[in-house]
């Protein structure tokens, strides 16, 4: 079993229900949800919106690759609605955004993938849902527990 952690967000729609389900296709594609946080209402970040986000974080237990997972996540985004990809850095509001931030404590620089998440410590809307499930979870290339990158 690995333990794989996610963040998701939405900023149009019914956001609860946007997290919702997701969150319940990742139970049923991916595996046992073992932790979830708490909803946050965040201000958009690195991109100019009137949409506020909901965003949140989870922990799962999967047997399954870290790109098989991805692939799923993908999947669920395109049918919860999402249409467009972020594109070099540029964001739009969005249905729903599933990150895979952490895979065991495995580092992974693919083309398609990067874990950890580059971005995962600078994001208020990703850390701090983190700390609240995950605080004593070590950073594979810091060795830093996520608490104290609060
Ligand atoms: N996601 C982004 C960019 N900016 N801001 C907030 N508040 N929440 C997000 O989930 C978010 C964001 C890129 O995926
Ligand atoms: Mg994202
Ligand atoms: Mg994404």
């Amino acid at each position: 079993m690995h333990r794989v952690y996610f963040s998701l967000g939405t900023n149009l729609g019914d956001k609860e229900a946007n997290l919702r389900k997701a969150i319940n296709e990742i139970e049923e594609r991916i595996g046992k949800i073992v932790s979830l946080s708490a909803f946050y209402t965040t201000q958009p970040w690195g991109f100019e919106s009137g949409n506020a986000f909901l965003n949140a974080a989870c922990g799962v237990d999967t047997s399954l690759s870290p790109f098989e997972v991805l692939e799923i996540t993908q999947q669920i985004e395109r049918e919860l609605g999402r249409t467009k990809k972020s594109v070099g850095g540029v964001y739009s509001d969005r249905l729903i955004d599933i990150d895979l931030l952490l895979f065991d404590d495995r580092v992974i620089e693919d083309p398609i993938l990067t874990i950890p998440h580059p971005l995962m410590c600078k994001r208020a809307f990703v850390i701090e849902p983190m700390v609240e499930i995950a605080p004593e979870v070590i950073h594979p290339l810091t060795g830093k527990k996520l608490k104290d990158y609060m």
